[in-house]
């Protein structure tokens, strides 16, 4: 189980390696003068407000292949020489040391600045994003804002056992900003001159820091590519523990082989209602396969034929409808059809007797024990449903405003000329992309103009079959900085984004991903392995 999450954390983490790069206008050299550091010293830095500077620390670097450090792990080959920038904050008062690296190609710089945000519970990069950076001829940044490695939850409580607010606070919104503007003067102070543009990246965690960016420090980026946005914190992250809750209430475990049994045929059954048979479900919202229709199947599971009951479909309809309270009050989505099942309704090995318990995914069980309930010891199979929604609305209470992510105010950032692009799997298995859809509504709906004036400075692109943050290399590619910095810096914003996605066959095939609310329909004629035998239309609602 722990291997598995890691392999899907780490997805997170751009695998250099495992990338297709289309080709692109961040791969190409930048025409202006690109200036060399005069050396690799430590520059002078201003405190940002409400931080004291403890340190500031330099070494130059031989770069090459860069491992990244904690349970991510990953690596980056062929990084060039740079010069490392360490520069640790504090919030006077609050006892906190929040670690920011710079990381600077001592030649080839690009003049651009690039902001990374972390994963999970991890703040910032761990070295893989920053490597690549470099290796593309960003100056990057990252901070640990703190806090600790990606399932490292032991900041969470204070001395006392409450909740540490100042770190939370670091994790949720403010670290990322001070790294920016650190990030920014080492830039300045190293190179003797200033980026000539400012991005940021990040997936999960990192995407919902993209966000908050733009939410709060709009002056930061002129470019924020947030993917998979872990927006609606307070939210989701009580939801993804709706499928444990689910099993215990209903008695009823499914293996992983019975769960993907149901998510196959839900794939087979709406892949053709697109148009095109093509191993990809590229209007998800016509997807809605009744799990109903799998009782009695037999599967053959490590060996044993089992058969799927009518227990079995109860549970898959509860989650793939998400949580509700007992008189059935959405609160709210479910686990997509299409997405890997097992991720949150794991199981432990049966024990002596037999008995299956089941393993839940430690990002929202550590949530709930520590942020919502402040006992390390409590029991996350115990909640009843009724329980359950007590939970949810008091993680609504107590953090929307804190970790959130969902003010959907972007007025300031768009005034300042930014841009925001994000790309998010339809298979996510830990995050729905209705949230970020609702969101993205939401900015809509707040904005004059509407969907016209939102798409001048936000966009929205879906991949049919892709799991959490799987365009960074597990599920296909894209180059989503790429397009970024086209719409940033030629004002071309995309009408579509070129992706390598991988069918239900496992075959890898060429689309265009749609900016969102427009999905991806067949011509009629022409390979279905062909980005150009599609193209982007609104969807027919029904
Ligand atoms: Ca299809
Ligand atoms: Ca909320």
């Amino acid at each position: 189980m722990k291997k598995k999450v890691l392999t899907v954390l780490a997805a997170a983490v751009p695998l250099a390696a495992a990338v297709v790069y289309l080709p692109t206008a961040s791969a190409e050299p930048r025409a202006s003068a690109t200036p060399s550091p005069a050396g690799c010293v430590a520059p002078s830095v201003k405190a940002p407000a409400g931080t004291a500077v403890e340190s500031v620390t330099a070494a130059r670097q031989a770069g090459g292949t860069i491992q990244g450090t904690g349970v991510l792990g990953g690596s980056v080959t062929g990084v060039p020489a740079f010069c490392q920038v360490t520069v640790v904050l504090t919030h006077p008062g609050d006892g906190d040391h929040a670690k920011v690296q710079t990381w600077l190609p001592l030649t080839g710089w690009n003049g651009r600045f690039q902001g990374l945000g972390g994963s999970a519970y991890l703040a910032g990069d761990n070295g893989v994003g920053l490597g690549t950076a470099v290796k593309g001829g960003y100056a990057a940044t990252t901070t640990d804002a703190g806090v600790g490695d990606a399932l490292d939850t032991s900041w969470a409580l204070n001395a006392k056992g409450q909740v540490d607010t100042a770190l939370l606070k670091n994790f949720a919104s403010r670290s990322q900003h001070e790294a920016a503007v650190v990030g920014k003067q080492v830039v300045d102070g190293v190179f003797g001159k200033q980026a000539s543009y400012s991005y940021f990246t990040g997936c999960s965690t990192g995407g919902r820091q993209g966000y908050m960016e733009a939410q709060r420090y709009p002056g930061d980026f002129d470019g924020i590519l947030a993917d998979a946005p872990a927006v609606n914190w307070d939210e989701f992250e009580v939801a993804t523990l709706w499928p444990q809750v689910v099993m215990n209430n209903e008695k009823t475990y499914p293996t992983d082989c019975e769960f993907n049994a149901f998510t196959d045929a839900a794939v087979k059954a709406c892949d053709p209602l697109d148009g095109a048979k093509d191993g990809l479900v590229n209007d998800a919202s016509r997807c809605d396969f009744d799990p109903r229709k799998l009782i009695g199947t037999k599967v053959v599971c490590k060996g044993e034929t089992l058969t799927i009951t009518a227990a079995d479909a109860n549970v898959v309809r509860k989650i793939w409808d998400g949580p509700r309270t007992t008189s059935g009050e959405k609160l709210w989505a479910g686990v997509p059809i299409g997405a890997s099942l097992p991720a949150l309704a794991g199981l432990n090995p049966p024990d002596a007797d037999g008995n299956v318990t089941g393993a839940p995914f430690p990002v929202p069980q550590a949530w709930v024990q520590l942020w919502l309930k402040q006992d390390p010891s409590f029991d996350v199979s115990t909640i009843t449903y009724s329980q359950f929604t007590q939970l949810f609305k008091q993680s609504e209470a107590e953090y929307d405003k804190v970790i959130g992510t969902d003010d959907p105010d972007l007025s300031s950032f768009r005034a300042s000329g930014g841009k925001l692009l994000t790309w998010q799997g339809q298979a996510d298995q830990y995050i729905p992309a209705d949230g970020t859809v609702q969101y993205r509504d939401q900015v809509v709906r707040q904005t004059r103009g509407g969907a016209q004036k939102v798409d001048d400075f936000y966009r929205v692109f879906l991949a049919p079959n892709t799991a959490h943050c799987g365009l960074n290399g597990l599920d296909g590619s894209t180059d989503g900085l790429a397009a970024l910095t086209s719409w940033v810096e030629h004002g071309k914003a995309p009408r579509t984004l070129p992706a390598t996605l991988i069918n239900a066959s496992g075959q890898a095939v060429s689309r265009d991903l749609c900016a969102y609310p427009e999905v991806s329909v067949y011509k009629g004629h022409g390979d279905t392995a062909a980005a150009s035998s599609f193209r982007c239309v609104l969807p027919h609602r029904h």
